[in-house]
């Protein structure tokens, strides 16, 4: 992409509104714009990370072995009535009637519509275990919406039911997402802890929320400093293995680690002082075992193959996939601006071109260009015809992790700089190293 061809209103003040930096970053990088409290347009920049982030979640919830569907915004309100929930969530639902004055709403969340889908079709134990899920916006009417994305009334969500005969199969459902979300997060690069936490809404027996460390996370935390030791990193995971998924589970949750709806003074005192830690988070994620809650109101059953009907056993899984955006901004940036992870940025690599107009500088940028390009990466060059000082802000402030730097004085030494966001380290070379360095960073990320 070419930044004279892109669309990417940078602004130049501070906006007063934003209190926390993700949410000002969002701003001032031209990612969204607020239409109204809570809701946001999602400009080509921040529609860019939005949609790798949902690539991430459909690549890693499908090598786990759930399936992809897309269900409706707007759903019925019986169903609510029928799992008793309609009047249970209060004004966070927004209702709507329509011209007919049938009662709709906007889903919240989608439990009474998928266990809707799963007993008109399914009556046989034959075709469990099943995993379902969709990546969709939701509506809730916060009180306080607020931060951005991180506090939204509209957001996207990625929100997974699992279908088992017995609670044991709905456990290994329950350690599967586990699992699955923890490489999800790494691939952000995010360190997300599953924390125990409270069922809410939503209710259930098991339920465990991924927080990422912020100063600005809304929920209080208090955990062993032991988990943060934890990686999964690129080990081999079978999904269908049983032992191994309850394995990940109990390293992980060794470790105290709770929110402050469940945090425990008397458990929590047993860990070693040095290590003890209260911190703030924010929730990117949360996964719930609630048993047959949803499959004995509404009447999900299947055949056990021993003659009986029984309810089936399901849990709930959700990311918060919007709210990623604000939760990676937060663990990641500096005065200058936004640092993207590797995994999610936006655009591989910032091609700055200081003295656009020079024959010789345009020439080197667009060499370069063509050949990240034909090497199936995505530059942003700036071309425009700025001063290098503006230049450098936006390349800053939109946060790219790779730069290469071309200037007319680097050139006649046949050299340019390729510069790292994250560290600021520097090292000229010349522009066929600076495209084989680059590719070489993204292979096996991009
Ligand atoms: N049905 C379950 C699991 S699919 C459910 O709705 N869980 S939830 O309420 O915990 O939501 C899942 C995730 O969505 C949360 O962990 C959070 O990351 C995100 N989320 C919830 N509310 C908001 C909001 N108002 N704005 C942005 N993200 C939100």
């Amino acid at each position: 992409m070419r930044l004279s061809r892109y669309f990417l209103p940078v602004l130049k003040e501070t906006p007063r509104e934003a209190q926390i930096v993700s949410h000002r970053y969002m701003l001032q990088a031209g990612m969204i714009k607020q239409s109204s409290a809570g809701i946001y347009s999602w400009l080509p920049l921040g529609f860019k990370v939005l949609r790798k982030l949902e690539n991430i979640v459909h690549e890693e919830q499908q090598r786990a072995g759930h399936l992809p569907m897309l269900m409706p915004t707007l759903q019925p309100a019986e169903l609510w009535q029928e799992s008793g929930r309609y009047n249970d969530y209060g004004r966070e639902m927004l209702r709507i009637e329509d011209r007919h004055g049938r009662d709709m709403l906007y889903g919240p969340t989608n439990e009474e519509l998928i266990t809707d889908i799963f007993r008109s079709h399914i009556t046989s134990y034959k075709e469990l275990p099943l995993t379902l899920y969709h990546i969709q916006w939701k509506f809730r009417d916060e009180v306080r919406p607020r931060f951005g994305v991180m506090r939204g009334r509209e957001f996207f969500m990625k929100d997974g039911y699992n279908f088992d005969l017995s609670k044991e199969d709905a456990l290994h459902a329950y350690n599967r997402h586990l699992v699955s979300y923890l490489r999800t997060y790494e691939r952000m690069g995010l360190k997300a802890i599953p924390m125990q936490a409270d069922g809410g809404p939503i209710g259930g027996d098991y339920t465990h929320e991924f927080l990422v460390l912020a100063e600005t996370g809304e929920s209080e935390v208090f955990y062993d400093s032991k988990v943060l030791d934890l990686h999964l990193g690129d080990r081999e995971i079978d999904f269908d293995d049983v032992a191994q998924c309850q394995g990940i589970f109990d390293e992980w949750t060794a470790h105290y680690a709770r929110t402050d709806e469940t945090h425990d003074d008397a458990i929590y005192a047993e860990v070693p002082e040095e290590r003890r830690q209260k911190a703030r988070g924010i929730e990117v994620g949360q996964i719930f075992y609630f048993g047959t809650k949803y499959s004995q109101t509404m009447n999900a059953t299947v055949d056990d193959g021993k003659g009986n009907k029984v309810n089936v056993h399901m849990g709930s899984h959700g990311i918060g996939v919007s709210r990623l955006l604000g939760a990676i901004i937060e663990a990641s940036h500096d005065d200058k601006g936004i640092i993207w992870p590797e995994g999610v940025t936006p655009f591989h690599c910032g091609i700055l071109n200081m003295k656009s107009g020079d024959a010789e500088a345009d020439a080197a940028c667009e060499a370069i260009y063509n050949s990240l390009t034909a090497l199936g990466l995505e530059p942003l060059y700036d071309d425009r015809d700025e001063r290098a000082g503006a230049k450098f802000g936006t390349m800053d402030m939109v946060g790219l992790p790779w730069r290469i730097t071309v200037g007319p004085r680097g050139l006649k030494n046949g050299v340019v700089e390729v510069t790292c966001r994250r560290t600021g380290d520097s090292e000229e070379m010349p522009p066929e190293q600076a495209v084989e360095k680059i590719a070489k960073i993204y292979a096996g990320i991009a």
